[in-house]
């Protein structure tokens, strides 16, 4: 069912590495052409670590793993506007895909869905912004991401930069906790707030690099854990923005979710664009930075793994 490039196929069947990228990103989580140049930028920093970059989509009821240029266009000019009343494009989260497929459609797909296709390609490792976790309030709302779940079930080394504070960081480490998915800093000891290096939440392990990372997602494999690695690397100093005021931006942007009566699939969406919004596009410029820093770790990653 899966429609995998010859780039990536032979590299997979060569043992060479590849590095799994989302592409909810480009339908749900920035603007048009940013989303654009983004996408083919990651895919860049993949290749330039000697890596095979495999962004995941459904197109036309196609599963890909891999785009070509103009795939990767077309997803990118159908992305969703908040200005708009609905988005063009779907967002697939694993359970989306059945009836997706069945008609036809197009779709990004989320940290969870890229994740179990990633792994059913053959795909260890997968490099993206931020998680989806469990929202500030889900104590009423019961709003937690399946991305955590699928970090619970489905063995494949996620590298993000933690996760936004539009979360309740404390309770999707918790999640993470259960579930038994390692959490590990990549030159760090705490779990990083994406936007920013700290949350003042610790991690339970630290590796300082590429090397020492690949020797734990082997111990991991070794084990035949069922679930996922959560690897946590900050944004870089010099692209990090204010802790006050991304915070402030971020609180704004729930509180608006709610007068606006956001709710279910559509919340993180509608939170990255109008935190963007809020922020003048710093928080996009920050998105961008961090994203490029997580492909570039996931393809050293991927690379010594590779040669193990
Ligand atoms: N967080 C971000 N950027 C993103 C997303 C989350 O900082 O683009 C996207 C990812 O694709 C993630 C999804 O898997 O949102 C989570 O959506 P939900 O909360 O509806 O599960
Ligand atoms: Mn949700």
């Amino acid at each position: 069912m899966l429609h995998v490039t010859p780039e990536v196929a032979e590299a997979l069947a060569e043992g060479r590495a590849v590095v799994a990228l989302e592409s909810t990103i480009i339908t749900h989580g920035m603007p048009f052409p940013d989303n654009l140049t983004t996408a083919a930028g990651v895919e860049q920093v993949v290749r330039d670590e000697g890596a095979v970059p495999a962004t995941i989509a459904l197109v036309d009821g196609a599963l890909r793993v891999g785009l070509d240029p103009a795939t990767l266009e077309q997803l990118a000019t159908a992305a969703a506007s908040p200005r708009e009343s609905g988005p063009r494009i779907a967002k697939a989260s694993r359970r989306d895909l059945p009836a997706l497929i069945a008609s036809r459609a197009s779709a990004g797909t989320t940290v969870a869905a890229t994740m179990f296709l990633a792994h059913r390609a053959g795909i260890p490792i997968f490099a993206t912004g931020g998680i989806g976790g469990v929202h500030r309030g889900a104590e009423h709302t019961f709003d937690v991401s399946a991305d955590l779940d699928e970090l619970g079930s489905t063995p494949v080394a996620v590298v993000c930069a933690g996760a936004k504070s539009i979360l309740d960081l404390p309770k999707t480490l918790e999640r993470l906790e259960t579930q038994g998915v390692p959490v590990i800093g990549v030159g760090t000891d705490e779990f990083p707030a994406f936007f920013t290096r700290s949350s003042g939440l610790p991690v339970d392990h630290r590796v300082e690099g590429p090397a020492d990372l690949a020797a734990v997602l082997r111990e991991h494999a070794r084990l035949g854990m069922r679930g996922g690695v959560l690897v946590v690397n900050p944004i870089p100093e010099a692209d990090a923005l204010q802790a006050d005021e991304i915070d402030s931006r971020i609180a704004e942007a729930i509180a608006d979710a709610e007068r606006a009566g956001i709710t279910r699939k559509d919340v993180t969406p509608y939170l990255l664009a109008r935190i963007n919004e809020l922020t003048g596009g710093r928080s996009l410029t920050a998105n961008v930075a961090l994203i490029r820093n997580n492909a570039r770790l996931a393809a050293r990653t991927a690379v010594v793994l590779a040669s193990l």
